[in-house]
């Protein structure tokens, strides 16, 4: 249309600025993420600090032998790791450490025999995919000690990788939950102190510990939580303490002991929202509603009844907010319906013959519909019907219902000496029939392309037109004779050098002149550039239709 310039012909709705946008469907978290969100506020209200675990693939050396763990391991092996092609093998070692940690592995050192073998750095170098978050661990434990050891509070929640045997409850990946604690003369009590507290704070407050083997933590704990759910007692995660051979090399102070649990996210979601299979968690094959209708998690308690109250608030207060943007959009439309209806009050003794034109104007070239309705009082004299004769004559809204239009307008002939429009919204009336004119005026500039009435005519002819109107509104508003003839001369002045007040187009300023000289009851008084003016108005299209019994 803007190529081919057709758009010129069409009539296009006005942009609506006051639209509301649609409400956005709100997001909704996996009851994974919210399980994150729950156990990571845990740890941070217990001062841990969250580890940086933004890196999928891991070197065997941090994921294993920083860890001590040897390297016939058959955890090492492929059937239980995924190992990768490309790039197949990492090279950026701290050269010391590695030395310190082959050297571990090898001959032993720091009071441990070691495992007697012959390490290989090739081995080390192999890529894969974590097979647990430890290895972060590890990472950040050397840093600790390259920095200058500190005693810390570590966690870290992602995914880890397990060439496994997938089943209902198993796939080759999980989230990893993983807590380390670094200080001084650690013992196992404060292991299971800290354990006690971590998982009392996820609702778990029945614990008992197994023992274990990690080949990283010695001793190492199995965690078991009476579930009253379940009626069981249910594994809920594993512990331990470094071992030295792990620390030492790291270059960590003989005194610092470490201390790590570790559980997954899966565990305590399907177990929390019932779910059996893993894939109905996680995967392709998630049911979205089922995402879309979880309640809030809430780990450390069953959902209680403030917690169901409290999601059925949520619910209440979300439908409520749409309730009252929908009410608001009701108003606004409501008041846009009332905006665009307008009542004017008439008095047919001073029938405003300048509405008459402005009212064909903004059917003729707005953009607009318009209907136009009168109501007349019985009461009334014969002259206001003829004057509603040519209101309802020269409508074109026959062809709309009453108020469907863009602007309804409605007359109401009284005996009140003034023109007052109404609108049916809360704005203020407009009293006076040039400030009735101004406010048209305004309407068919604002809804044509082409009219230039008022404001359009620019700054300074704007100013001249008020000017104007103020006198004539003064003309209107008097019957001194005196009066009227000066207001009359101080108009006659304008019209000497121009055909029409503010040159050769029609002005606003000139339609309620015309309305003006109309209700003149004495026409001996109109001055001889007026009566030039007059005669002009009767030849001309917009008010020739409405040749007056004057
Ligand atoms: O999450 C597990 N169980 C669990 C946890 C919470 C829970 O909450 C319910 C609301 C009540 C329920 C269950 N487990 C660990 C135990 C078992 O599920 C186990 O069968 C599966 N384990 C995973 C490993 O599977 C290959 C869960 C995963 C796991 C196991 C060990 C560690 C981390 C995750 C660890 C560790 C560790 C040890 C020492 C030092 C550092 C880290």
């Amino acid at each position: 249309m803007i190529a081919t310039g057709a758009w010129k012909d069409l009539v296009f709705k006005p942009y609506n600025y006051n639209s509301m946008g649609t409400l956005p469907e709100g997001g909704h978290l996996h009851p994974l993420l919210k399980v994150r969100a729950q156990i990571r506020q845990i740890f941070l209200e217990m001062g841990f600090t969250e580890m940086p675990t933004n890196n999928y693939v891991e070197s065997s050396f941090w994921n294993f032998d920083a860890l001590f763990q040897p390297q016939q391991h058959p955890a090492r092996e492929a059937h239980d790791t995924f190992f990768l092609s490309e790039p197949a093998l990492s090279h950026q070692f701290p050269r010391d450490y590695l030395e310190q940690v082959k050297r571990v592995h090898s001959r032993g050192g720091f009071g441990s025999q070691g495992y007697g073998y012959e390490w290989q750095e090739e081995e080390a170098q192999k890529n894969l995919l974590r097979t647990h978050t430890t290895a972060v661990s590890a990472r950040m434990l050397y840093k600790l000690a390259k920095e200058g050891f500190r005693p810390a509070k570590y966690f870290s929640i992602d995914r880890v990788f397990r060439n496994e045997e997938l089943d209902a409850t198993h796939l080759a990946e999980f989230q990893q939950v993983e807590g380390v604690i670094a200080d001084h003369n650690l013992t196992l009590g404060n292991l299971i102190g800290v354990l006690s507290e971590f998982f009392k704070k996820m609702g778990m407050d029945q614990l008992r510990f197994k023992p274990a083997y990690n080949p990283y933590t010695e001793p190492s704990m199995e965690i078991f939580s009476y579930h009253n759910g379940l009626g069981k007692w249910i594994e809920v995660g594993n512990s331990g303490v470094f071992r030295p051979e792990m620390l030492l090399p790291m270059g960590l102070p003989e005194d610092v002991n470490v201390i790590a649990w570790g559980l997954s996210l899966e565990r305590p979601t399907m177990i929390k929202y019932g779910i059996d299979n893993i894939r109905d968690l996680v995967g392709p094959r998630v049911d979205l509603q089922m995402v879309y209708d979880n309640p809030i998690c809430r780990l450390d308690k069953e959902p209680t009844i403030e917690d169901k109250a409290r999601s059925v608030e949520d619910t209440w207060q979300l439908l409520s907010f749409q309730v009252e943007r929908m009410k608001n959009e009701i108003r606004r439309l409501h008041s846009l319906v009332n905006q665009s209806r307008h009542i004017i009050c008439v008095d047919p003794s001073t029938p405003p013959y300048s509405l008459l034109v402005l009212l064909r104007l903004v059917k003729s070239f707005a953009s607009k519909t318009v209907s136009v309705e009168t109501n007349l009082h019985s009461a009334l004299p014969l002259l206001s019907s003829y004057f509603n004769y040519y209101l309802s004559t020269d409508s074109r809204d026959t062809q709309h219902g009453k108020g469907s239009a863009d602007f309804n307008f409605s007359f109401v002939w009284k005996q009140s000496g003034e023109v007052k429009l109404s609108f049916c919204s809360s704005q203020r009336d407009i009293v006076g029939e040039v400030n009735v004119c101004r406010y048209l005026a305004r309407i068919a500039e604002e809804n044509s392309s082409t009219l230039t009435l008022y404001e359009r005519k620019g700054e300074v002819k704007s100013s001249q037109i008020d000017e104007c109107v103020d006198i004539i509104h003064s003309l209107l508003t008097t019957s001194n004779r005196e009066k009227q003839s000066d207001l009359l001369k101080r108009v006659d002045k304008l019209l000497v050098a121009s055909p029409f007040i503010t040159g050769s187009s029609v002005s606003v300023a000139d339609i309620c002149l015309w309305s003006a000289i109309n209700q003149l009851s004495d026409i001996d008084i109109i001055p001889l550039n007026i009566r030039k003016f007059f005669v002009r108005c009767c030849n001309h299209p917009w008010f020739a239709p409405h040749l007056s019994l004057n």
